[in-house]
């Protein structure tokens, strides 16, 4: 009877799962959370990451997140478990950030000390302190520069599966290597969060998988492979400095010595991380086309299973290798769950009274809309910030909390439709998720039945399943991915939430108008 662990380092926080299969039994075990600003006070992030004057500049410190592994594997080593059944670990990380080690990096991982704390041993193998994450826009003219020389943004979208984006891998390490030439010489290993993080399970260099290598700009989609032209594009030696991409269920070690002599923790295998959204697509079961995920976290992203690579010709969205096989259509909004929070403590509410009075207003909101760009905007992409209003007046609580709320889901199917998806259901995940009034307005805008699930992370239940399914596969019993899913990641029957068709159809027409403003906004 095996146990497999699966770990999210995510933009707030930290959480591990751990789940059980038998026979007919599938059981979550064990679940843990930690917040990155509460645990770890002493990094002095704010919603995990560090103080910026420059909104454009998002970075959090990398030793925080080893910090973070270093405290929950000492959880799930004292949380009572038959520990020695742990059979494999994988994880799931916020995509895009990149972490910077330096030469003296291998030999570090490699000899780590299991008396004393995983950071102590880390703070010489960075060549840059700071990671730049998924919320930094500050490369607009990194990102020109690449498309530039690979012959224009849709034939990067084409190879790629996305146009240059400011917080994808690619216009990051540009972007160093610009403004500190000396440094980026320096770096002998440009990782993701999530090979960054598996690296340190590992006692070393770990390779990333083609689902969070997809975020980067400089993976060609085809051949899940460094795409020679874009590494050029990007970065003088860049090849010798990426990891290796390896495909997403692969084994790539087991759990080192450090681990196991601290924690007391058996050599469990370790399957090669991913990124959250790909890691969610496998948590929530989506591994059929007809479905969307819609994730309510630090970001709001729509996604789906997708058989082909067809790329949005809106340049909006991304196309990303399924770990699940195939691909994934995605598009990302940076303003989610901190606007709404923003609204939420603008107008002194706690979630509840936020949530009744979402009730209380009527679909349409009286034709009072709002865009809520408190931050620059991914999906459309929003340089300068700013909150615009349409018939709204400012001290207007029980508005405000329903305009964002349409806005945001208006926003999530009007950039989803390039997926050509004909819904037959969404699955709600991330932290808003619980939140059932925000679930109705989803089901009403989107004209599809919405379900929550059981497990409030989805992402790391995502690499749990990834951990079996990957441990599995190499011990000579392969499952296929609906068995691998099959009593995990499945929704909960009875929270299905039904469109009221009164609603539906006011957005539909509302929808145009939406679209509109956006438009008249963008123009400004
Ligand atoms: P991450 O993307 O960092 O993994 P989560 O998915 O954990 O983030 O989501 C965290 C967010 O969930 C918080 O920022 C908070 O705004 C939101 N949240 C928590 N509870 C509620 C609620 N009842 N209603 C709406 N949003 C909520
Ligand atoms: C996806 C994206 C975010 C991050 C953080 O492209 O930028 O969803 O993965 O969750």
């Amino acid at each position: 009877m095996s146990l497999y662990l699966g770990l999210d380092s995510s933009t707030q926080g930290f959480s591990a799962i751990v789940i059980e299969r038998e026979g007919d039994r599938r059981s979550v075990i064990f679940e843990s959370d930690l917040s990155f600003d509460e645990a770890l006070p002493e990094f002095g992030t704010t919603h995990g990451v560090l103080p910026s004057r420059d909104p454009a500049v998002v970075v959090s410190p990398p030793l925080m997140w080893a910090a973070a592994l270093d405290v929950m594997l000492q959880r799930v080593a004292r949380a009572g478990l038959d520990i020695q059944r742990l059979a494999a670990i994988s994880g799931s990380a916020q995509q895009h950030g990149s972490v910077y080690l330096n030469a003296s990096a291998e030999a570090a991982l490699a000899r780590l000390d299991p008396s004393r704390p995983l950071v102590e041993q880390l703070t010489g193998v960075f060549s840059r302190d700071v990671a730049p994450i998924w919320m930094d826009s500050s490369t607009a003219c990194e990102c020109a520069e690449i498309a530039e020389a690979v012959g224009g943004g849709a034939a990067l979208a084409e190879r790629t599966g996305s146009r240059a984006f400011e917080r994808f891998t690619g216009p990051q390490i540009r972007k160093f290597f610009k403004q500190d030439a000396a440094a980026y010489e320096a770096t002998a290993r440009v990782h993701l969060v999530s090979s960054y993080m598996a690296s340190l399970l590992l006692g070393a260099n770990a390779p990333i998988d083609g689902g969070d290598a997809s975020g980067t700009n400089l993976m060609d989609l085809r051949t899940n492979a460094w795409w020679p032209a874009a590494l050029e594009a990007t970065a003088p030696g860049l090849d010798r400095k990426l990891p290796p991409i390896v495909s997403g269920s692969t084994v790539i070690g087991r759990l080192s010595r450090y681990w196991q002599a601290r924690y007391g923790l058996p050599p469990a295998q370790l399957i090669v991380w991913s990124g959250d959204n790909p890691s969610t697509l496998v948590g929530t079961g989506l591994v059929r086309t007809g479905l969307l995920a819609i994730s309510l976290g630090t970001s709001d992203t729509v996604f789906g299973p997708m058989p082909q690579p067809n790329i949005d010709s809106t340049g909006a969205a991304h196309v990303f290798v399924s770990p699940a096989g195939g691909y994934m259509g995605l598009t990302c909004f940076r303003n989610g769950s901190l606007a709404r929070e923003r609204i939420r403590e603008s107008f002194g509410l706690s979630w509840d009274t936020f949530s009744q009075m979402l009730d209380a207003t009527p679909a349409g909101n009286h034709g009072r809309m709002l865009l809520p760009w408190f931050e620059p905007e991914i999906t459309p992409r929003v340089d300068r910030p700013g909150l615009h209003r349409h018939d709204l007046a400012p001290d207007d609580g029980p508005g405000h909390v329903r305009a964002i709320v349409e806005a945001q889901q208006m926003a999530l199917a009007l950039h989803a439709r390039w997926m050509q998806v004909d819904v037959a259901a969404i699955y709600a995940t991330g932290g808003a998720a619980v939140n059932r009034a925000i679930l109705q307005v989803m089901a009403d805008v989107f004209g599809a039945d919405v379900y929550q699930f059981d497990v409030g992370n989805t992402a790391s239940l995502g690499a749990a399943l990834r951990a079996l399914h990957g441990h599995l596969a190499g011990t000579g019993r392969p499952l296929n991915w609906s068995e691998a899913v099959a009593g995990f990641a499945e929704p909960r029957t009875d929270s299905r939430l039904t469109p009221n068709a009164a609603n539906q159809s006011i957005y539909r027409n509302l929808l145009e108008s939406y679209a509109q403003f956006e438009a008249r906004a963008l123009a400004q």
